[in-house]
């Protein structure tokens, strides 16, 4: 069979994710998958800068996944499209996107610590999907590994109902093999050489009374969804491994349950035998129910998948190749992209022609003719399609829904060295901003400086140190400051009139908003006039002209969220009135506002989980407070404590080093986004200050 054909059909694909909390061994698991698959003929590992789906300089630099890569690898007559994804918290974008066209994913494990704050994000992110997920502790051979800790971490953690269909056998220096709790069967590693296959043996006599109460739970837990199964388990009579398997796939794809499997990646143990797994149970495109677009009517239409059926795919990421330039990643759910024809871009209204396709193996390319449909793969040259466009045919325009992305949360101002660096650096700028949709590029209007915004501080280093060795641009950044917001928290009924009479035509518009505070809805505009005493026709110039100044802000100048503006009254001129005039009275309702709303400022709170040796806990937890951090919850874990607290976003910059002159160097933490939350009246004297300088 060759690759690229569809002579895989469509219920031999299987597009999976495979996600976690950073460092639990994504990278090094995916790599095992390519060499098991015969993909590679070499492990390289991630901690020599040698892992072929962290090729990115960055990533090997750093020895952290960045960018998520995708990968197409052949197990057992199917077709599996991997995309590796990264679990620092700063790259959740690339996490989210993955997800949006994955069909199912590997949630993996350090079983060490069992699931983390990043995996419970990401494990959200999935179910938003209804992604079906399989399990993977990983490092079961490292010190400290606990499998059955970390199973059970998944319902107390995650909420989430699992099932263990494999058991390990040993652990940390011990761990040599694994039960399969569905053949009731072992197997033995002799070496952690990946060329050695595991050898059945018995089940050990000290594994055997444990595995069969896991085998016997794994059929309770089948039962409660499969009436056959439920029967047989209450008559005492054993169900065949067929039957055991079909229900089992059912559940997991109706993600009713998550199949737990055991392993170590880094030893080469477990790997393999998920892929049966990952085969036999996870989805293909056609087992998941199809996507769903909308037409230009807003009617749903349902985008089954079928390479006859009308196209409609979704560009889910773009990246600047070196050697061929602009590459538009696609999930392609009906229909399929062919190269040299044209297709419709619905969310631009424009034609764009796919000149070249490929499949992309990490950062190697393989030239295709088509991508079929359930298939991902990449369209070289693509102008002007952007992350979250739909391509589909002219005859049936229809968009897929969009994929959201956080907004930012802190800024640096940039700087080019010289002169001559200025246009080199906007260029560049803008094709890292174009990949991440979390990265962002702006002029500060009052200031005049170029500003660069994201998500976090590893997020910005990791686009500034490769504007400088990517794209050899020489500049200088400012130190990071808090994206604030700013909102209300009193109601009042504003005006805003801006009349002008001067010699000829005059200016008139006149408005009267009631904003009320609309916390966590963001911005809501009603129409609340009647009697035609504002036109029609400028009641949207004055939702425009209000949202332009709501973006200047009402005290500090930043951008103000969360009001719901009701225009109830105004006034008109037969001659003098005009858009213009709409949208400047509505920034002077605003401005009204300001004076009797009561606005503050927000600022962006994180969760924080700090991890401390007992002996710092009193110093760690008098330094949350000396930052405004509230302290939530604490719990004992292996001699140290874990410490949950939420931390305003202004406080914690630069704050690893200071937790590791604290600790000793031995605490560690991890940060997410949260909330926003208003500062102390004092804080905001000060930010207000600091702004007007
Ligand atoms: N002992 C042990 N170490 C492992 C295992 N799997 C991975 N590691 C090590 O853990 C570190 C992190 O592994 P990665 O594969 O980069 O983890 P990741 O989840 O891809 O990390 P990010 O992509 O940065 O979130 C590396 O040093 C690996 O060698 C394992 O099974 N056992
Ligand atoms: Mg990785």
């Amino acid at each position: 069979m060759s690759e690229e054909d569809r002579e895989y059909p469509l219920e031999k694909i299987r597009n999976i994710g495979v996600m976690a909390h950073i460092d639990a061994g994504k990278t090094t698991f995916t790599e095992r998958i390519l060499f098991f698959t015969g993909k590679t003929h070499k492990i390289g590992e991630v901690h020599d800068g040698a892992a072929t789906m962290d090729f990115m300089k960055q990533e090997q630099d750093r020895g952290i996944t960045i960018q998520s890569a995708a990968t197409t690898c052949f197990w057992r007559g199917h077709r599996i499209n991997i995309i590796d994804t990264p679990g620092h918290v700063d790259f959740t974008a690339e996490v989210e996107r993955s997800l949006r066209v994955l069909d199912a994913a590997v949630a993996v494990l350090d079983g060490k610590n069992g699931v983390e704050p990043q995996t419970e994000t990401v494990w959200r992110q999935a179910s938003k999907y209804n992604i079906p997920r399989l399990v993977f502790v990983n490092k079961l051979d490292a010190i400290g590994a606990d499998f059955e800790m970390s199973a059970k971490s998944i319902k107390e953690k995650l909420g989430a109902e699992y099932v263990i269909v494999e058991y390990p056998i040993g652990l940390s220096s011990e761990f040599r093999g694994i039960v399969d709790l569905v053949k009731m069967k072992a197997f033995e590693y002799k070496s952690n050489d990946p060329t050695v296959l595991p050898v059945e043996v018995g089940i050990p006599d000290e594994y055997k009374e444990r595995c069969d109460e896991l085998h016997q739970e794994l059929l309770e837990k089948l039962s409660n969804f499969d009436d056959d199964i439920m029967m047989k388990v209450l008559g005492g009579e054993e169900p065949s491994v067929e039957e055991v398997m079909k229900v089992l796939r059912e559940v997991t794809i109706a993600n009713k349950i998550f199949p737990v499997f055991p392993g170590s990646a880094y030893k080469n143990k477990g790997v393999r035998m998920l892929l049966d797994y990952i085969v036999d149970l996870l989805p293909s495109p056609i087992d998941v129910p199809p996507a769903v677009g909308t037409d230009e009517d807003g009617n749903d239409v349902e985008c089954v998948p079928g390479d006859d059926k009308p196209l409609a795919a979704l560009a889910f990421k773009i990246t600047t190749d070196p050697f061929i330039g602009r590459l538009t990643f696609a999930r392609v759910y009906s229909g399929q992209l062919k190269a040299g024809t044209y297709v419709r871009n619905a969310n631009k209204g424009i034609n764009e022609r796919l000149s070249r396709l490929v499949l992309m193996h990490a950062n190697h390319r393989q030239d295709v003719d088509a991508i079929y449909s359930g298939g991902i793969g990449a369209i070289v040259g693509l102008k002007n399609t952007s992350t979250g466009d739909t391509l589909c045919d002219e005859s049936r325009p229809l968009t897929l829904e969009n994929i959201k992305f956080s907004d930012p949360v802190i800024s640096e101002a940039i700087e080019p060295a010289s002169k001559s660096d200025q246009d080199k650096m906007t260029a560049a700028i803008l094709k890292l901003v174009e990949e991440d949709p979390t990265f962002h590029f702006y002029t500060n209007n009052e200031t005049g400086q170029s500003i660069i915004a994201g998500v976090g501080e590893l997020q910005l280093d990791v686009n500034v140190t490769r504007l400088k060795e990517d794209f050899k641009v020489n500049c200088v950044v400012g130190a990071p400051q808090v994206a604030y917001r700013e909102t209300i928290k009193k109601t009042a009924e504003c005006q805003g009139k801006y009349v002008k009479q001067s010699g000829g035509h005059g200016q008139y518009g006149d408005v009267v908003i009631r904003f009320e505070p609309n916390s966590g809805k963001g911005f809501e505009f009603v129409n609340g006039i009647t009697g035609g005493v504002v036109p029609k026709e400028y009641i949207k110039p004055t939702k425009d002209g209000l949202q332009d100044a709501m973006t200047r802000g009402m005290i500090a100048g930043y951008p103000v969220i969360d009001i719901k503006a009701t225009l109830f009254d105004g006034s008109y001129h037969d001659v003098d009135s005009s858009e213009a005039a709409y949208k400047m009275a509505a920034s002077l309702a605003l401005k009204e506002a300001a004076k009797k709303c009561d606005p503050v400022i927000l600022e962006p709170v994180v969760k924080v989980e700090i991890t401390t040796p007992n002996d710092y806990l009193g110093t760690v937890l008098g330094d949350i407070s000396s930052r405004r951090g509230q302290t939530e919850g604490m719990n004992t874990h292996d001699n140290a404590q874990v410490i949950n607290a939420y931390i305003p976003l202004a406080n914690m910059f630069g704050y690893i080093s200071d937790l590791r002159s604290m600790t000793q160097g031995r605490g560690i933490y991890t940060m997410t986004f949260d909330h926003y939350a208003e500062v102390p009246k004092s804080v905001a004297a000060d930010i207000i200050k600091k702004r007007s300088e």
